[in-house]
């Protein structure tokens, strides 16, 4: 027998133990021998660096079953393509999916150590923006816990989201730097390396009898190099890989250049190849057109694309069946080049013939569409592009000429229809349209919600829809209820498990069987008491970060997400100062104790998202010191909002603000993870809104304001805020208020534009939504008077909500778009 035989049987024949001993032993054996310390000299930081490796080991043992079990079986794969994966902190999550919180926590107290307090050591992987990027990391679990052999391709940036601060009340940005302390999760692969060349010129060879033959020879090339990290599934039963690509330079340093004594031009090349995965665009609404951000999706893209072809053709013979052995996944449009770029190797290396390469190109891509917004929409400069990518840029015209040629034919598209599906924009300065090239380039495009995905067929894709009238379906999104019931928020849990059993844990829909217990008095109390200690452990996080303190038998009113326009952060402040201007003007009143807590980046060139945030600290601090108002209201704004953050302030909220402009938010998720907390929504019929309404049923959410197509429809008009602001008082003294400077005495102007742009235009409906807002707020008010009632809400929330899991999106994904059948 070889030696790698004995060992493997070895592995196979003692399963690791779980107990706390064993860990014990195996943590102090970390200490020692991988980071040199001693029990006595270990730092915290040590003591998670420890654990960290020790818990590493056993997902390492199921990490390389599943990979030699989804090679040996030759199972098709799913490569989900990402620009983000916001996976945030690893440590909690690799410990509870294996079963070892306790034998763990056990283990490191036998040191005086507390796992809770290890455990926020660890920085978190920022590695996006927000709801696309969280997504990305909820999928790659899920994937993991049904069992669905996977990788996740993206980008390691050194920088991850920048690190927001308000400074005098504005929102400053740091740079992350998550990487500082070595990151215990990720093996660095250099043997797994990638040459991904940019620039250049492109060749032709002509051979007689034979199609011409393309050379792309690129004027600069840097090497993609690996970083993996595992992602361990639920109970353990299956790992996966997240494959994040680092850029290198080829040569680290041009030696000649350096013993001339150009000691910094030596490093100049080196310097640009790294820059490729330096940051992350902290942007998630607007166009960064930047050429590094297009250099970024192509690094990826083409790295990833030659890792899957290298991994086919070491058990395929050739690459006609590549999409019977993997489907691949754009998010959003940011791999779209993709498309190309698959083509450029399927055709000019491994010489495919076209037509081959463009059935098996649709046949392996399928595209999410993740905003409808025209300023998300990604297009590139014709001339950027072929100066970058000259031979992708060829193959997009011949994709390009394919399509239209067909649409003529098959469909009589002329003149308006042809401009509109045409991959290239020749109305803005000649643009290549990367969500055109995605859709054409795929066989299933999807939106994320039901809403969205309507939406979708009638503007954004509506040509090419018409084109492609089966192409578009929809798969609503879903969030982890591991990390998002089951890590956040223990006190729930076992709560649930000591009424219903732990089936839940295992499928996450059986929490339904919790509908009749809000009906129960003595469990609603229960509830609610968990809900209590949630609150106080916010409370405490906010008087530890703002020192301010906050009564936590308020309703905790929690608005937390990306600081947008068409999110409408301003309506909900705006509410709180004519809230707050009602409750001075009517002290008779026996008003409801509210703490509004706001928290959310905003893209640092994005202005009047800017200003949102500064208003919110101008009118927290005006409120929050106004004797008057005696802790009736306060309002709070907690910086650096991150997945962290999030997981301490989902299951402490009462209410949960989902109140963006009809038909605009894709789907949210936010959404979801409050609401599967227990918190009531308050919300516009938006994204998965809607279908939350039809889970819970109406009495159980708090829906109001303008639809999607009033809202169409409005703008069509020419609608402004004037007639709704002469119509209602308090949104027109708050408006005063605001625009007068009784927020920011020192500048008194400095809000006067944003309340100007809702009297003459009002482009995100507030004034239209504002009397509706305020209503529906009160009402919530009342109810909270009777707490049976609004617990027995709370209680519904929870139970209906277990549809709205990443489990349930991705079986779907499996099913209708991948074909690869879950394990679990
Ligand atoms: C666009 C851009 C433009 C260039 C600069 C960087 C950048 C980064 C991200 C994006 C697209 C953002 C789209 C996005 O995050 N959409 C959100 O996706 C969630 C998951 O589907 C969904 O729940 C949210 O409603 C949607 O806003």
């Amino acid at each position: 027998m070889s030696v790698t035989a004995q060992k493997q049987r070895t592995l196979k024949s003692e399963p690791r133990r779980n107990d706390a001993d064993t860990l014990a032993l195996e943590i102090v054996e970390k200490l020692t021998y991988s980071l040199g310390k001693t029990t006595d000299a270990a730092r915290l930081h040590d003591w998670e660096q420890a654990t960290a490796l020790a818990v590493r080991d056993r997902i390492i043992d199921q990490w390389l079953t599943s990979s030699r079990k989804a090679r040996e079986e030759g199972a098709k794969r799913v490569c989900y393509l990402s620009m983000e994966f916001l996976i945030g902190r690893l440590l909690r999550d690799a410990i509870s999916n294996l079963g070892l919180t306790e034998p763990v926590s056990e283990a490191l107290a036998r040191y005086g150590v507390e796992l809770d307090l290890v455990e926020l050591l660890e920085p978190d992987a920022a590695l996006g923006n927000g709801g696309l990027g969280r997504l990305a990391a909820c999928f790659m679990e899920s994937m993991a816990s049904v069992g669905i052999p996977a990788f996740g391709y993206g980008i390691r940036y050194v920088h991850g989201f920048f690190r927001q601060e308000i400074v005098d009340g504005a929102q400053v940005e740091l740079p992350e730097t998550w990487l500082d302390h070595g990151n215990p999760w990720e093996f660095e692969r250099r043997e797994r390396s990638f040459e991904i060349g940019f620039g250049g010129k492109v060749s032709t060879l002509e051979e007689p009898g034979k199609a011409t033959r393309y050379v792309w020879r690129p004027a600069e090339r840097v090497l993609a190099v690996a970083y993996d990290t595992p992602v361990i599934g639920w109970r353990g039963g299956h790992a996966n890989t997240l494959r994040l690509w680092g850029a290198h330079p080829l040569d680290p340093i041009l030696l000649d250049t350096f013993n001339s004594g150009d000691h910094v031009g030596a490093l100049v090349e080196s310097n640009k190849a790294e820059a490729i995965t330096r940051i992350l665009y902290p942007a998630d609404s607007h166009q960064a057109g930047q050429e590094l951000r297009l250099r970024q999706e192509f690094f990826f893209s083409s790295a990833s694309l030659q890792d899957i072809i290298r991994r086919h053709l070491t058990t395929n013979e050739s690459l006609s069946n590549l999409a019977d052995k993997v489907s691949i996944q754009l998010n959003d449009t940011h791999p779209a080049v993709s498309v190309a770029e698959l083509m450029r190797l399927l055709v000019d290396v491994h010489q495919m013939d076209w037509d081959e390469a463009w059935a098996v190109t649709r046949a392996t891509f399928s595209y999410t569409n993740h905003t409808l917004l025209p300023e998300a929409l990604e297009t590139w400069p014709v001339q950027l592009f072929e100066r970058l990518l000259p031979r992708q840029m060829q193959i997009i015209y011949a994709i390009n000429a394919e399509v239209i040629r067909g649409a003529r034919a098959e469909r009589d598209f002329s003149g308006e229809a042809v401009s509109a599906i045409s991959l290239i924009d020749e109305n803005n300065g000649r643009r290549v349209r990367m969500g055109q090239i995605a859709f054409v380039g795929s066989h299933s495009v999807n939106g994320v919600s039901g809403l969205h995905t309507e939406l979708m067929k009638e503007t954004v894709f509506g040509d090419l829809h018409r084109l492609y009238p089966e192409r578009i379906q929809n798969k609503t999104n879903g969030v982890t209820p591991r990390r998002w019931l089951l890590q956040s928020n223990p006190g729930l849990t076992g709560l649930i498990s000591e009424a219903i059993g732990d089936g839940f844990r295992d499928d996450i829909e059986k929490l339904i069987e919790l509908d009749p217990l809000a009906q129960d008095a003595g469990f609603r109390e229960r509830f609610a008491a968990v809900k209590r200690a949630n609150k106080e452990r916010l409370c405490a996080q906010i008087e530890d970060r703002l020192a301010t303190s906050i009564d936590p038998s308020a309703i905790f009113d929690i608005q937390v997400k990306r600081i947008h326009e068409y999110k409408r952060q301003f309506l909900n402040v705006i509410e709180a100062v004519a809230l707050y201007e009602q409750i001075r003007a009517h002290p008779e009143i026996d008003w409801t104790p509210r703490v509004k807590i706001f928290a959310g980046k905003a893209a640092p060139s994005y202005a009047q998202a800017k200003e949102i945030i500064r208003l919110a600290g101008d009118v927290s601090r005006v409120i929050n010191s106004d004797p008057a108002v005696r802790n009736l209201l306060k309002v709070v704004f907690i910086p650096n909002y991150n997945v962290s953050l999030a997981e301490i302030i989902m299951p402490a909220a009462d209410i949960s603000e989902q109140i963006s402009t009809a038909g605009l938010e894709a789907s949210g998720t936010g959404n979801m993870k409050f609401a599967l907390n227990g918190a009531l929504t308050i919300g516009t019929l938006d994204g998965a809104n809607v279908e939350m309404l039809e889970h819970l049923g109406e009495e159980n959410i708090f829906i109001f304001g303008l639809k999607a197509g009033e809202v169409a429809e409005l703008r069509r008009n020419g609608h402004t805020g004037r007639g709704a602001i002469e119509e209602q008082p308090l949104l027109r003294s708050a408006l005063d208020s605001i625009a007068s400077g009784v927020f920011c005495q020192d500048e008194p102007g400095r809000y006067s534009g944003l309340v100007d742009a809702i009297r003459d235009r009002d482009w995100w409906m507030i004034a239209a939504d504002f009397k509706a807002y305020w209503d529906t707020q009160r009402r919530l008010d009342a109810l909270w008077g009777d707490r049976a009632h609004w617990d027995a809400i709370a209680v519904r929330n929870t139970a209906r909500m277990g549809w709205f899991s990443s489990d349930r999106a991705i079986r779907e994904y499996a099913r209708d778009i991948w074909h690869t059948p879950p394990s679990a």
